[in-house]
């Protein structure tokens, strides 16, 4: 991979120079508390789930680099509030050969589901589950595509590496792959069972190939996009055809190097009730935060659509562009680690199942957008658990808007000894956006597994 990195450096250097524009604020920092990037996107059941290379992973500072070893799922129905579902696959814990976990593409046949990886630039492997949530194991202890794998090679400096798995509407399924160059574009078919191949890698051509493979389909036509390379100003552009695996031509831009970025771009394609989706990532949260932003990557989401003639209009990167899909229902169950906006808190696994918010100090808040009280609610109950203490803030419209109520929140007898509690609250009607507001006067105040409204 040492060409890899030195191609990133180049970028790095290349973008500096020509100036890319720093100073462009627009974004939408999707699970602002961690960092994560790749996405691969997978719709199931009514929701999106994004698959994402774990940028945690890799160490704060000058030194660090790209040492993804685990794949997070994040999680939404309405594309406003986002579940995060913790880490779903880890190496070399569930895929013993492989030392890096890369840019997951997720698919699914016949009740399971599938993730497609790299290990980093050097092999592609697969993981298999029963739940989109994992956990996901390798079924097949080696790599699905290797190097030796027939029509891989031959390939200049080629980045094996950046998966995505696409089923035609004929059932057939194709994996798109490769890196570092025009010829460096790989299709293979998959066969029933989705651990195996069928056949050689075939080879395509895409202009200012850098890497990010992705296909999807719209009337007919197979649109095959990518991140283009730095002198490309790594775009996501995009190629067509009407066949899945050769006769592809330039199309345009989808998407332009997103603001705030100023280095690799990676795209997921998607299309969720009827309208087309890229997530994407940028480096927002790192460069708000103040730390070197290359390896520190969090997730963002556009939409954009096609024209009748087949060509793509390019997506614009927006602060609050895509529309919710529904209001979130209060009366209902639901996990804290599900959220628009947060300031300060962290999840971490519970021992309850699912994962918790944790790291609640004074003044830490989260955001939950366009929940729905209807005809009102009355009370407000909350599992949480404590060794220090404090309180949650049941707000509205705003970190310092209305206050409906107050739960003050004991200890429980441990960080992971779940209590539920309930207080009054003023009547609220309508919908609106919902601030947990968190005091306490130590730090780790308490920590946070779900909550739920009762209807007055
Ligand atoms: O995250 C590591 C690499 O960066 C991915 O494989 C590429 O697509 C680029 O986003």
């Amino acid at each position: 991979m040492c060409n890899y990195f030195r191609t990133r450096f180049f970028l790095i250097v290349l973008l500096s120079f020509i100036g890319i524009s720093q100073c462009v604020w627009a974004d939408y920092p999707i699970a602002s508390h961690r960092y994560l990037a790749d996405p691969g996107a997978l719709v199931y059941n009514g929701r999106v789930y994004l698959y994402c290379s774990n940028d945690d992973d890799n160490p704060t500072g000058e030194k660090s680099s790209y040492q993804m070893n685990s794949i997070v799922c994040i999680s939404s129905s309405d594309l406003k509030n986002w579940t995060d579902h913790g880490v779903v696959f880890q190496v070399p814990r569930d895929a013993a050969w492989a030392p890096k976990s890369w840019a997951p593409s997720p698919a699914t046949r016949d009740g399971k589901i599938f993730l497609y990886f790299g290990n980093g630039g050097n092999g592609i492997g697969v993981a298999k589950s029963d739940n989109p949530l994992g956990p996901f194991k390798d079924p097949i202890g080696k790599a699905l595509v290797s190097s030796e794998t027939p029509g891989v090679m031959p390939a200049r400096n080629m980045w094996l590496f950046d998966p995505m798995t696409f089923i035609d509407d004929d059932g057939q399924a194709y994996m798109y792959f490769g890196g570092n160059g025009d010829n460096n574009v790989r299709v293979i078919k998959l066969n029933k069972d989705m651990i195996s191949v069928d056949g050689p890698a075939i080879p395509l051509t895409a202009q200012d190939f850098f890497e990010a493979s992705w296909m999807h389909k719209e009337n007919g036509i197979y649109y095959f996009s990518y991140s283009s390379n730095p002198r490309a100003q790594m775009r996501i552009d995009y190629m067509k055809s009407i066949s899945p695996i050769s006769g592809f031509t330039y199309g345009g831009v989808i998407s332009k190097q997103p603001p705030l970025n100023d280095n690799n771009n990676h795209q997921a394609i998607f299309k969720f009730n009827g309208v087309w989706y890229e997530a994407y990532h940028n480096r927002i949260v790192a460069k708000q935060a103040n730390i070197p932003p290359t390896y520190k990557r969090n997730i963002c989401l556009d939409s954009f659509s096609h024209n009748p003639d087949g060509t793509i209009n390019v997506m614009e990167n927006t602060a609050d562009g895509v529309k919710q899909q529904a209001s979130l229902n209060p009366f209902d169950r639901t996990e804290a680690e599900t959220f628009n906006a947060q300031s300060g808190i962290k999840t971490e696994v519970c021992k309850a199942g699912g994962m918790n918010v944790c790291q609640i100090d004074n003044g830490d808040f989260i955001k939950v957008r366009g929940v729905d009280f209807g005809k009102g609610a009355a009370s407000f109950q909350a599992s949480v658990a404590a060794t220090s203490g404090g309180s949650i803030e049941i707000r509205l419209d705003g970190k310092d808007g209305q206050l409906m109520g107050t739960l003050p929140v004991a200890n429980t007898g441990g960080d992971q000894s779940w209590k539920t509690l309930t207080c009054k609250i003023k009547s609220v009607k309508g919908i609106h956006d919902l601030f947990f507001v968190f005091k306490g006067k130590k730090e780790n105040a308490f920590n946070f597994d779900w909550w739920k409204f009762s209807a007055k």
